[in-house]
């Protein structure tokens, strides 16, 4: 027995990932086959920025003899961003594709995402080395970085060590800025007759990488289902003590997904949905009231508990904290090595005085100090505020119980209000894969592979009807252009792939927006437990609410 792998680690490396039908054909009875012209982007600025990658085919696979090139391949593979559960499963199955196509063909691994692939930082990966991740979480078997390729002399690095290596495709597998890369480093090389393909895979636990092609993001499934079962046990834990209002901030840097789909899982006393305080013009304020109301109404029930879940992405969309945010990043895009500069805190605020309006300055004034530092953090090479490192779950518990104590003298209240604040973010983005995100991560590892075998550039491997059997699974491609649009970023516009948002008229908003007075009001908490791996089928290869509710409204 060795030690250092756990019983569950050593079961899952020898997990058979389900794949679709289709692609159990084999490597050499798999035929592409192409589709309409993808012309998504409404903004024709996409267009001119993509000359040779805007309004290619869409493609989709069926059993059928293979057309494609038996060229030897030699495939250079990174992760880029945030970890999400499935990424090794993803280079699995196109480590298995890869050498199921030919004995010579050769997988390298970039580390450390984009970076490693401008340092010519890598390695060989071999079936003994896949073997040891096969079905884990993670990033550890090359890690993960999020470098922005973006310049010319990236570009030329990049194309360099490709033609060092023999290399003949490389797949990007990330969320929406590292699939941007993907599109703009594909529209450089055929721009720049560099004969080097380019296939992104989508991955991020927090779901906003969707639409008509990508119904889901990979690790959304097990990054939600953690979060639901920490959720659950607390829950479990405050209807059990009765004593604390539990303020808990899920990850999600933007959408807010995940938080949903935990309050479908779980039943929470209030659960904020950042676009729709967004599209109310909910105030800070406003949305602490809203708190307030729900604890004042369980007080006069005699509940002085509850559970209250928060999108870690509210902070942007609150109006007045949005206005904030917006010319704090146009001030540090232009000035920052200035603002850097100063010592004290003193001296900053003045600094940020003189550059921000007099509205937004009043709304930095009266934040803690602590949530004014956490706005002035470093953004990410993508221009991201870092919102996971804003306590937003700490400053509504503040907000709320200095209103309760308002409240209390002037007799408005007589309930006990004592808070916990939680963040879950990063216990969710390496836990074991669930069944769902292994076979999904396998089946677009392998439909990369597919891709780049039949010749395709600048595309996003898929995996469609994500709602039905595995069985039943599309497997195919897209342009990555189709899902652009222009966006500010860094003080400037930049094409980048739309975030898909919380649709308020799609139906798990609507589900969740029909039954939330009655979990608010009475304790109708639901405890989801640990993932299941092994089991009868309807509990271990179950998806997410969000997905069946998805699937109802499509009927
Ligand atoms: P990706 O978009 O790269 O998948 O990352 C998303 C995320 O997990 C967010 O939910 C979170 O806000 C952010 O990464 C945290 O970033 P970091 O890992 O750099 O702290």
């Amino acid at each position: 027995m060795d030690n250092n792998i756990s019983i569950l680690q050593s079961t899952r490396y020898t997990y058979q990932p389900k794949v679709p039908a289709m692609l159990r054909a084999g490597i050499g009875n798999i035929q592409a086959v192409e589709g309409n012209a993808s012309t998504g982007s409404a903004d024709s600025r996409i267009k001119k920025l993509f000359p040779k990658t805007y309004g290619m085919k869409e493609v989709s696979f069926k059993e059928g003899k293979s057309t494609a090139s038996g060229k030897k391949q030699v495939v250079g593979v990174i992760l880029s961003g945030g970890q999400a559960p499935g990424g090794h499963n993803v280079i699995a199955g196109l480590y298995d594709a890869i050498h199921e196509a030919g004995k010579d063909n050769v997988l390298l691994g970039f580390k450390g995402g984009p970076s490693g692939l401008t340092d010519d930082n890598y390695i060989t990966l071999t079936g003994d080395i896949i073997d040891q991740y096969r079905n884990t979480g993670g990033f550890d078997m090359i890690g993960s970085g999020r470098t922005k390729l973006e310049t010319e002399e990236q570009f030329k690095k990049v194309a360099a060590v490709a033609e060092k290596h023999g290399m003949t495709a490389i797949v990007i597998i990330g969320g929406d800025d590292s699939n941007t890369n993907a599109a703009v480093l594909a529209e450089y090389f055929a721009d720049h007759d560099v004969p080097v393909q380019v296939i992104g895979c989508p991955k991020t636990i927090d779901g906003d990488l969707k639409n008509d092609e990508i119904e889901a993001s990979f690790g959304f499934d097990t990054a939600t289902k953690t979060y639901s079962e920490l959720i659950g046990n607390i829950m479990r834990d405050a209807n059990s003590a009765k004593k604390y209002w539990h303020f808990i901030k899920l990850m999600g840097r933007s959408a807010s997904h995940i938080a949903l789909e935990c309050a479908l899982q779980t039943h929470p006393n209030v659960c904020l949905i950042s676009e729709e305080v967004e599209k109310n013009g909910t105030s800070l304020e406003s949305v602490a009231d809203s708190i307030v109301d729900s604890v004042v109404h369980r007080a006069a029930m005699g509940m002085n508990f509850g559970v209250v879940v928060v999108p870690e992405g509210l902070i942007e969309f609150i109006p007045e904290m949005k206005k904030l945010i917006a010319e704090l990043n146009d001030t540090l895009a232009a000035k920052g090595d200035q603002f850097a500069e100063l010592e004290s805190w003193e001296e900053k605020t003045g600094f940020l005085s003189a550059e921000l309006s007099e509205e937004s300055m009043n709304v930095f004034s009266i934040l803690p100090v602590d949530i004014q530092q956490q706005l002035l953090m470093d953004r990410d090479p993508h221009g991201n505020v870092q919102v996971s490192r804003i306590e937003t779950e700490k400053l509504l518990a503040t907000l709320t119980e200095t209103k309760l104590k308002a409240l209390k003298a002037e007799g408005k209240y007589t309930g006990k209000f004592s808070s916990m604040t939680h963040f879950f973010g990063y216990e969710g983005r390496a836990a074991f894969p669930s069944n769902f995100d292994a076979d999904y991560c396998y089946s677009l590892g392998y439909t990369a592979f597919l891709l780049i075998q039949n010749g395709y550039t600048g595309y996003m491997s898929t995996i469609r009807a994500l709602d039905q059997g595995v069985d039943a699974w599309q497997a195919g491609g897209m342009p990555i252009t189709k899902m652009m649009n222009m966006e500010r970023r860094g003080g400037q516009d930049k094409p980048v792939i739309k975030k898909a948002l919380v649709e308020l008229d799609g139906k798990p908003f609507q589900y969740f927006a029909e039954h939330r007075e009655e979990w608010a009001a009475d304790t109708c908490f639901r405890y989801p437990g640990a993932i299941q791996y092994y089991g009868p089928s309807e509990l271990c290869d179950a998806t997410t609410i969000t997905l069946a509710l998805e699937k109802e409204a499509r009927k």
